[in-house]
């Protein structure tokens, strides 16, 4: 379902990781993409093979900031203003300051609660999954960037990971059983986890979901099978169909 005003002179470019399947896979990417979609802002993507990162996106944004190791995606280009920003926590606030109809929260206790637990909880087990299955859907180039740099933080064959997944997610369950009660507690007023409007944390956690999805749809079933997880991708719905263009 192309939206033509992907191709008409868009307001936004955002900068994403290209896979070979031609759809986002990074779960920072996809937080803001959501918001995007939410907020039916005209962008384009423009997509980057992991080691074009950097050199594409150095000459615009300029020397890293204080305690950033590396350049990364998300980053938007807003063509009318020549505004480039890197970083989803510079982004997110830009885009509700620039575009404040159809408001996201962007902080609020109980979503923040919820996105700190989540993480907590479920964010080693997504790894264990995830890491040795994504060089499966890399360009050659894109893989031997991504398996030498993750090898190099874990210091052992990314594939050996695959050996902790089930007690990974064994040990997760208690903490997100936990995080998808928190994650209801609105649920009479509305589909999202402060009720009637989304927050970040809503975007996060469907983000990370279909990134799942996009790498190994049996992540994606351990996921969806907690009822909290399972409401925020729902809620999500047709937001997470733009996910290619
Ligand atoms: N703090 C950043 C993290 C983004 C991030 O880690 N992006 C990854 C893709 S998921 C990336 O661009 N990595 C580049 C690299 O590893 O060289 C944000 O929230 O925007």
């Amino acid at each position: 379902m192309p939206d033509p005003s992907a191709d008409a002179a868009p307001e936004l470019v955002l900068y994403d990781l290209k896979c070979t399947k031609d759809v986002c896979f990074s779960p920072t990417v996809w937080k803001i993409r959501l918001m995007l979609n939410y907020k039916r802002i005209p962008y384009r993507t423009e997509w980057l093979e992991f080691p074009d990162i950097k050199p594409t996106l150095a000459p615009h944004v300029g020397p890293l900031p204080e305690g950033a190791t590396k350049y990364t995606v998300p980053t938007i280009h807003h063509v009318a203003s020549d505004t480039w920003l890197m970083d989803s926590a510079k982004i997110a606030p830009w885009l509700e300051a620039t575009y404040p109809a159809r408001p996201v929260i962007l902080s609020a206790p109980l979503s923040d609660d919820v996105t700190a637990l989540v993480r907590t909880a479920g964010g080693k087990a997504q790894q264990v999954s995830l890491a040795p299955r994504e060089p499966a859907i890399l360009s050659p180039r894109a893989k031997a960037y991504f398996v030498n740099m993750v090898e190099g933080l874990i210091g052992h064959p990314l594939q050996q990971l695959l050996a902790y997944e089930d007690g990974a997610w064994a040990g997760a369950d208690e903490g997100l059983r936990r995080t998808s009660e928190m994650m209801l507690r609105n649920k009479d007023e509305g589909p999202w986890i402060e009720g009637a409007e989304p927050s970040m944390a809503d975007f996060f956690i469907a983000g990370a979901m279909q990134c799942a999805r996009a790498i190994h749809e049996g992540t994606w079933e351990r996921e969806y099978k907690y009822e909290g997880l399972k409401r925020a991708y729902d809620a999500c719905g047709l937001l997470l169909e733009r996910g290619s263009y």
